[in-house]
């Protein structure tokens, strides 16, 4: 056998190079990385060894760089990841939270945090977490129930089997999610005799399953028997590359289709039969359509509770379920009748045998119906007042074209954009609504402009989610990856002010103003954004905002646009209940009231399973 003497930390890299998908791309086209002690050495070495083919990438926080990497993989519908190293411990530790949300929304991310040394020689070392009676245990383990697949490399030659088995993971449309690989600083710098075959060129090829044929009758039977049949179009859908053939199955058996938030922008949005977001964000006319099924459609989607508006959009006493899922754990949630495949595989195939099926027309007043309250909440308005985050997201609409992509996470745009935005292609919306992280959104929109560089990439965030993470921006200029950011700036936690309010609470703690100070925030956002290398700018109304918005699609640099909104405006057409506990006992009537408005609303909640 030939082999080829490298460290575990080289051997590591070489492997990486040698993994294609069907493409011809790399799997793992690079890595970012903050360097420290548990990982400059060894593995700095190696990837300085392969710059030139191999890049690596400097972020600000080890968070948001791996959100960056997850939002890379995402607009790349899963086909590519990016790999992520920090040091042991505090940078270990911080990359924590960005590996929950791959996990949570299925995304592939390959994170290396460097861990203690396995020979445990200097111990303890500087950032070693001490268990008193594990020894085992280090701050990486906090990576275990997070990480799909969960590996500490304490000898060279564990990565023989442990790199093939974090690319299978992070290819395998079932399996996909983040890869932990903690890796021992000692081991990294470790010498081995490889054999050069581990370094052979190897081609990941998208795995489609098709339906088990019995369950494919079972489904079609389902669907011939519907009076009113409801596709809820999931991630699942742009993963597997589905759209046109969701559109054609749509068609030809003349089911409609609400979207969720991670499948929004599967159909074009002006699709007839497209009726847009369903939930607790839902449009007027798909939670409509929701509350009669009989059958609701899941394609690719893991029936998150602002899908069903925990468990309450679906009102239709006999509804069935049938879930079409690649991942078996998400086609057997809530005894739904389970179909086993991929997305375009199973439409495909149920098309087939459905033959010339078609459901009963749906009312198309129901959409005509809602877009006239998407135009009231979006059109430019008139009068001084402040805007609302509707009337910006109608600004930001109307100054981006067909390529634009829209990126967002957390706070009350989410749920704004679910109802209000209008996605004519696929990939055209961007969110991370499964696990709405603050501060995913700036560092997501530069991982998606490094994944689609063609497309204009416009990421809207909050004032809060502003100041939780926005250090990648700098990196964004350094890496000359432009996006425009619009920042709305309704001087705090709006949306969890709203909520509070609903539920009976005081306005407290979220607001700037109704939050204990001894001098009220007054942030400069556009200073800020300045400091930091971007074009900035803040606007005074929807007019100045749509002026900005022309200059920054032909600015070179990233481009930051402040306005101040109005924090307490909602879209209110459309929309469904969403479960959040009110106290059961208070000295307060707004509670108690609250309560018992929520004891009503729950007794709707799966009324009839
Ligand atoms: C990391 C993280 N912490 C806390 C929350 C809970 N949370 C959701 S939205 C929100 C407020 C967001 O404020 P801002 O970005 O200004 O948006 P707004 O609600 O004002 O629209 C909070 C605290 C979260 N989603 N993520
Ligand atoms: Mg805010």
């Amino acid at each position: 056998m030939k082999t080829i003497r490298l460290t575990a930390a080289q051997a590591l890299v070489r492997y990486l190079i040698a993994q294609k998908n069907e493409d011809g791309d790399l799997v793992i086209p690079g890595c970012w990385a903050i360097f420290g002690h548990g990982n400059v050495a060894a593995l700095g070495e190696a990837l300085y060894g392969v710059r030139d083919s191999f890049p690596t990438w400097r972020g600000h926080n080890e968070q948001t760089m791996a959100h960056a990497a997850i939002a890379y993989a995402k607009a790349k519908n899963r086909r590519q990841a990016m790999a992520v190293t920090t040091s042991i411990g505090p940078g270990a530790t911080n990359m924590v939270t960005a590996c929950a949300l791959a996990h949570v929304n299925r995304l592939p991310v390959l994170l290396i945090p460097g861990d203690v040394f396995a020979s445990r020689a200097p111990d303890p070392v500087l950032q070693q977490v001490e268990d008193f009676d594990d020894a085992t245990v280090s701050a990486n383990d906090c990576f275990r129930p997070v990480s799909r697949y969960f590996d500490r490399i304490t000898r060279p030659e564990q990565l023989l089997t442990a790199l093939p088995r974090a690319l299978s993971t992070l290819t395998d449309p079932e399996r996909c999610g983040p890869v932990t690989l903690s890796f021992c600083q000692d081991v990294q710098a470790e010498a081995f005799d490889w054999p050069e075959s581990f370094f052979a060129e190897k081609i990941w090829y998208q795995r489609r399953p098709a339906p088990d044929a019995d369950a494919l009758a079972r489904a079609v039977d389902a669907i011939r028997a519907a009076k009113h049949p409801l596709i809820v179009a999931g991630g699942g859908v742009l993963y597997s590359g589905a759209s046109d053939a969701l559109k054609a199955f749509a068609e030809k058996h003349q089911v409609p289709v609400a979207e969720t938030q991670a499948g929004k922008s599967s159909l074009p949005a002006s699709h007839p039969l497209n009726l847009g977001s369903i939930g607790v964000t839902g449009s007027s006319a798909a939670n409509a359509i929701a509350a009669d099924a009989d059958l609701v459609i899941g394609l690719g989607t893991r029936f998150q509770d602002f899908t069903t508006g925990s468990w309450s959009v679906f009102k239709n006493p006999s509804r069935r379920i049938l879930a079409i899922n690649v991942t078996p754990f998400d086609s057997y949630k809530h005894d739904a009748l389970s179909l086993v495949a991929d997305a375009r595989v199973a439409l495909e195939a149920l098309g087939e045998t459905l033959g010339a099926h078609a459901a009963p027309p749906i009312d198309p007043e129901l959409k005509k119906t809602w877009m006239a309250s998407v135009a009231a909440a979006t059109d430019a308005p008139s009068g001084n007042a402040l805007p609302s985050d509707g009337h910006v997201i109608g600004a930001v609409q109307r100054q981006s074209g067909e390529d634009s992509i829209v990126v967002c996470a957390s706070g009350g745009l989410p749920g704004e954009l679910h109802k209000l935005w209008q996605a004519e292609k696929p990939n055209g919306y961007h969110l991370d609504y499964g696990y709405s992280c603050m501060g995913y959104e700036i560092a997501g929109g530069l991982g998606v402009k490094m994944a689609l560089p063609e497309r204009d990439v416009i990421v809207m965030l909050g004032d809060g989610s502003y100041l939780m993470a926005n250090s990648e921006l700098a990196t964004s200029i350094m890496l000359g990856q432009k996006i425009t950011v619009v920042v709305l700036d309704n001087r705090g936690f709006g949306c969890i002010n709203r909520l509070q309010q609903a539920t009976g609470g005081e306005s407290f703690n979220n607001l700037i103003d109704t939050a204990r100070h001894v001098v009220p925030a007054d942030i400069d956002f556009a200073a800020h954004a300045r400091a930091l290398g971007a074009i900035a700018e803040k606007v005074d109304d929807i007019g100045a905002l749509e002026a900005a918005l022309a200059r920054a699609k032909s600015s070179e640099r990233s481009h930051v646009i402040v306005i101040d909104t109005d924090p307490m405006i909602t879209t209110e057409a459309g929309g469904n209940w969403w479960d959040v506990a009110v106290p059961e006992v208070s000295e307060r009537d707004a509670v108690n009231a609250a309560r018992k408005a929520y004891l009503e609303d729950r007794a709707r909640q799966r009324a009839f399973d």
